[in-house]
């Protein structure tokens, strides 16, 4: 089937341990992913939604208890452990090998095992890698032809190339006592079991795109991100681009495909990328971004005409929605679309609110990035685009401000580095809860953070024309709890203010912090929001700050002797200028 021996041999090998009944090599047809479709309908995997209104739309429900993904189960298996750092879970490789083959044994019984070749990247960029993943579930092969360059064209360029990340996965028992995703950077391989759920089995996206291409970007020089690649185009015509970092479910995909305020006329966001991007440093000492993957697999929550025409737009048909409710005409249906009732909740249940919302606040869609209004063939570009700005973000209710210039590149290292957010539903656990996550990148990086701000570092010193970097939150809440700024299309605003700076159009306020927008630097023009809360959320309150830089001050010596010294001499000089602001 392929004339890459090693990958004949690992598909022999993983058949002989896993005992499926039949092997199936995926070429990405349109024929194939109808084949899959119609096999998953008949199966119940697949329900069709009106095909009157949703077009080649489908749900699947997945187990109640693999809704999100895992932290907790996840493991980097490096031989030394430290190489993993205190950010991931970790096991011994040959320890997670035998629990792994156990796991494995016999697992694909009675199913077809589906061998999917894909590509990450613009099928002909030399910055984009190959995997092939192997899987057990045609829910996963399905999701992984719209996410990914699946088939043909990637199984060509692997043998042409030779070298390719392994990804095992199998359904298992859907028990959470036998669930695993591991991680072997040394051996570009990913093993994943007992969860058929997003970023936990679809292993082109988080195992490869960030946790194993994040290994082996610091080994190459570049980057692997959790960053959302836009374009904002200025009535001028004038095109920059802005790469952002925002934890799960705290706002990138919306971002990504903002539509301008109406005040903001000839205003163009051109969508290149909602999740990952990897960041090169080009010849011309700018750095430069392709997004990996060819789909969208977003938050549907939250999701309207009102927050996100595009996306409303984007998903009228060829949509596989995940743990949505429906209507009575089989509509999908997620709270705060419609003021429609559903008829049935995401397990199917006739829809009772006793039972908690109708759609798992994690319920996602995926849908390919060609379908959104805003895509913009330069995602196809082999190079990839021009980065002007770098976002952090996060959802913090205090402190943080709407948004924060860095100083420089070290000062914007250490602004990430020490970004902090409140919990999801993306990932299991409890909601809400403030917890660092450096550069959004807390479950997602595949090796020693103290490792990865040195090489955040190192980058930035090859860049002769660094972005600025800047970090943002859209979720500062009143006391009432209600959100102070309106964000989706009114963040354009902010993001002005952001290229003004590039460009040094616009002057700011200087804090030992990094720099705010003076009076009237946010344009809220047409915009209601009040004198009082436009100066809470553009000021720091450097008793709260200097209590911050404290913790953030632990959080950094937590990660031991391997983080860098200069982000602890930046952070003793934002500590000093606050006690001094402080008095
Ligand atoms: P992942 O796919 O998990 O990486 O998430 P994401 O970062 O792409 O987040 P997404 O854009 O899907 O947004 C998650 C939730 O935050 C949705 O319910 C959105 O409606 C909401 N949200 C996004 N942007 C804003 C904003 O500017 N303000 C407010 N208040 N909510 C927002
Ligand atoms: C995230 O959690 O950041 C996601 C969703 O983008 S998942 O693919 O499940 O990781
Ligand atoms: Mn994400």
């Amino acid at each position: 089937m392929t004339s890459n021996q090693a990958l004949a041999d690992w598909v022999r090998e993983v058949a002989a341990l896993t005992q499926p009944d039949r092997i199936h090599w995926c070429d990405g047809s349109q024929a194939e992913y109808d084949t899959l479709v119609s096999d998953m309908l008949r199966s119940g995997t697949l329900l069709e939604l009106d095909p009157e209104t949703r077009p080649h739309s489908y749900l699947h429900r997945s187990h109640p208890s693999d809704v999100a993904r895992t932290e907790h189960l996840t493991f980097v298996c490096t031989p030394e452990r430290d190489d993993a750092g205190p950010n991931n879970q970790w096991l011994a490789p040959a320890e997670a090998h035998s629990k792994m083959d156990a796991l494995f044994a016999g697992a694909m019984r009675g199913r077809t095992l589906y061998v999917v070749p894909y590509c990450m990247g613009p099928i002909d960029s030399p910055l984009a890698r190959c995997g092939v993943e192997i899987t057990d579930s045609p829910y996963v092969a399905a999701n992984m032809r719209i996410m990914t360059r699946m088939g043909k064209a990637a199984l060509a360029r692997i043998e042409r190339e030779g070298s390719f990340v392994r990804g095992l996965h199998s359904l298992g028992d859907l028990d959470p006592e036998r669930r695993f995703i591991m991680h072997f950077p040394q051996e570009l391989l990913i093993q994943s079991i007992g969860s058929g759920y997003g970023g936990n089995a679809l292993l082109g996206k988080k195992c490869h795109a960030l946790r194993i291409a994040s290994y082996q970007a610091r080994q190459e020089g570049w980057l692997a991100e959790h960053m959302l690649i836009m374009g904002v185009e200025d009535p001028q015509g004038r095109l920059h681009y802005i790469a952002a970092a925002f934890p799960s479910a705290c706002g990138k995909t919306n971002m990504a495909m903002l539509i301008p305020p109406v005040e903001y006329q000839g205003w163009k966001v051109k969508t290149i990328g909602d999740d990952i991007a990897w960041l090169h440093v080009g010849e011309d000492g700018r750095l430069w971004a392709i997004n990996p993957e060819a789909g969208f697999f977003g938050v549907a929550p939250g999701t309207s005409r009102h927050t996100n025409p595009n996306a409303v737009d984007m998903l009228e048909h060829d949509t596989i929605f995940t743990n949505v409710a429906m209507t009575g005409d089989g509509r999908p249906w997620w709270e705060g679309l419609s003021d429609e009732t559903p008829a049935t909740d995401w397990q199917g249940r006739p829809y009772d609110p006793a039972n908690g919302p109708a759609a798992h606040p994690n319920a996602r869609f995926t849908v390919s990035a060609r379908q959104c209004p805003s895509w913009s063939p330069e995602a196809e570009h082999p190079a990839g685009v021009p980065i002007t700005a770098i976002i952090f973000g996060g959802r913090r209710a205090s402190l943080a401000p709407l948004v924060l210039e860095a100083k420089n590149w070290q000062h914007g290292v250490l602004l990430g580095a020490g970004m902090a957010s409140e919990t999801t539903a993306a990932a299991t656990g409890k909601v809400g809860v403030v917890r660092r996550d450096p550069m959004a990148m807390q479950p997602f990086c595949g090796y020693h953070f103290g490792d990865y701000w040195a090489h955040w570092l190192a980058t930035g010193a090859r860049l002769t024309k660094a972005p600025g970097i800047y970090q943002v939150n859209w979720f500062r809440r009143d006391a009432e709890r209600r959100f102070l700024w309106p964000g989706y299309g009114e963040n354009l605003r902010v993001l002005k203010w952001i290229i003004e700076r590039c460009q040094g159009q616009v002057n700011a306020e200087q804090t030992p912090v990094g720099n705010l927008p003076l009076h009237g630097g946010i344009d809220l023009a047409g915009l209601d929001v009040s004198r009082e809360h436009m100066r809470e959320l553009t000021h720091i309150d450097p008793q709260a700050w200097l209590a911050e830089m404290d913790e953030v001050g632990s959080f950094l010596h937590g990660f031991g002797p391997r983080v860098p010294q200069a982000l602890h001499d930046e952070r003793e000089r934002a500590a000093q200028g606050l006690r001094q602001l402080a008095g």
